[in-house]
């Protein structure tokens, strides 16, 4: 099988492409990636050139790269390239529009073109902030109404209802995944847990929006990475699959766990401003995938937590290297646009 993965140099298309690999010994790679902050080849560096693994250089809403790459051969199309933090997007919405919306409109075009004429599925990585957000009680079905609150939730939002559209009207070979909270290895430390366990680790405070009862649903990355190789593997299309971690917790919660895992003081926390818009609850019921493909979550969040907090402890070079901007190397530097 020979897959496109696009934004594979971010945080959960490297654990991807890792895990992609050494599941399939057949399988080969191709990895497009624009490296924006949050792309770091540093999080593929022991993954070397090889007919198996390809990196290329490359934006998603460069329609004529994207065909041609597409056109190159390949089996599936896995879109993780996003930009995915939403408090970049309440100061600076345009670039989501960009690469979020039109990025992944240009990607169901290079397959329209195409798929007529050969096999080929398309696996939309979408998340479940397209529902918006639930109060105290229930979870996000399917079928659940999209409600996005932010500007990077409404970019999402608009790509997923985009897939939709292209698989009703020209019965494109689309899957869509909505997945919560993701944490683990190599995840960019403007996020909360890698923010916090960074910060903390320097004993440095750790900032809480609002009044920290906010509640997150979280999700190893192990496991989403097994849940979207299943939807790509078995996922019927045209389908929407939410993906879960059956870990609610608070922000105030996980910022305790992070630094009793630690050893670190309570005190560091400090409640900040809140986040505009800030949604108060995300909850996930993923009894379709769990009932028709028989996935669900395997790492329960305390077990998650602690493989992470030793990852981020015995990494530090990786996440300083972030902090101060030493990642943007001279190679990296000739080839990144912003
Ligand atoms: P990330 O920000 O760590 O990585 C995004 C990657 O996309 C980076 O490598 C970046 O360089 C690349 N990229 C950005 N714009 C591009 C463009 N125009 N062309 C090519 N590459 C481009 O994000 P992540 O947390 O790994 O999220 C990956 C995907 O999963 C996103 O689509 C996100 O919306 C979705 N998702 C994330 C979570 C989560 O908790 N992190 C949960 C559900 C869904
Ligand atoms: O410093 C902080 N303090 C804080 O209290 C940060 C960065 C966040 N928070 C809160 C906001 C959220 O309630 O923690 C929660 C998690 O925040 P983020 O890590 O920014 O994630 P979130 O906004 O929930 O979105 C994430 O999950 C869904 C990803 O960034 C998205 O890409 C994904 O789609």
């Amino acid at each position: 099988m020979r897959v496109l993965v696009t934004g594979g140099c971010g945080f959960i298309g490297s654990n991807f492409i890792r895990y992609f690999l050494m599941t399939y010994p057949e399988a080969a790679i191709i990895n497009v990636d624009r490296l924006t902050y949050a792309g770091n080849v540093e999080n593929l560096s022991d993954l070397s050139p090889s007919s198996r693994y390809h990196f290329v250089k490359g934006d998603i809403s460069d329609s004529l790269r994207m065909e041609e790459l597409i056109q190159e051969g390949v089996d599936a199309i896995v879109n993780f390239a996003a930009e995915s933090h939403v408090d970049r997007s309440i100061e600076d919405p345009g670039a989501f529009m960009k690469t979020n919306v039109f990025g992944t409109f240009v990607l169901l075009e290079a397959v329209r073109k195409i798929y007529s004429k050969r096999s080929i599925r398309f696996l939309h990585v979408s998340t479940d902030e397209v529902y918006g957000s639930l109060g105290e009680t229930g979870a996000f079905t399917e079928e659940t109404p999209l409600a996005p609150n932010s500007p990077y939730s409404a970019s999402k939002t608009a790509a997923d209802v985009l897939a939709r559209a292209y698989y009703r009207t020209y019965g494109l070979p689309i899957l869509v995944t909505r997945c919560s909270n993701n944490y683990g290895p190599y995840q960019f430390p403007e996020k909360l847990i890698p923010l916090m366990i960074s910060n903390a680790v320097e004993d440095r405070e750790v900032p809480i929006y609002g009044d920290g009862m906010n509640v997150r649903d979280w999700i190893y990355v192990d496991d989403h990475c097994r849940g979207l190789d299943t939807v790509l593997r078995y996922g019927k299309e045209g389908e929407f699959y939410n993906i879960g971690g059956r870990s609610e917790r608070t922000n105030l919660s996980v910022a305790k766990t992070v630094l009793d895992c630690l050893g670190k003081p309570h005190s560091l926390i400090r409640f900040v401003a809140d986040r505009p818009g800030h949604d108060r609850r995300y909850a996930i019921d993923f009894s379709k995938i769990k009932k028709e493909l028989g996935w669900e979550p395997l790492v329960s969040f305390e077990e998650g937590i602690k493989r992470t907090v030793e990852w981020y402890e015995t990494h530090r070079d990786w996440w300083k290297r972030i902090k101060t901007g030493e990642y943007l190397t001279y190679y990296e530097r000739m080839y990144r646009n912003r």
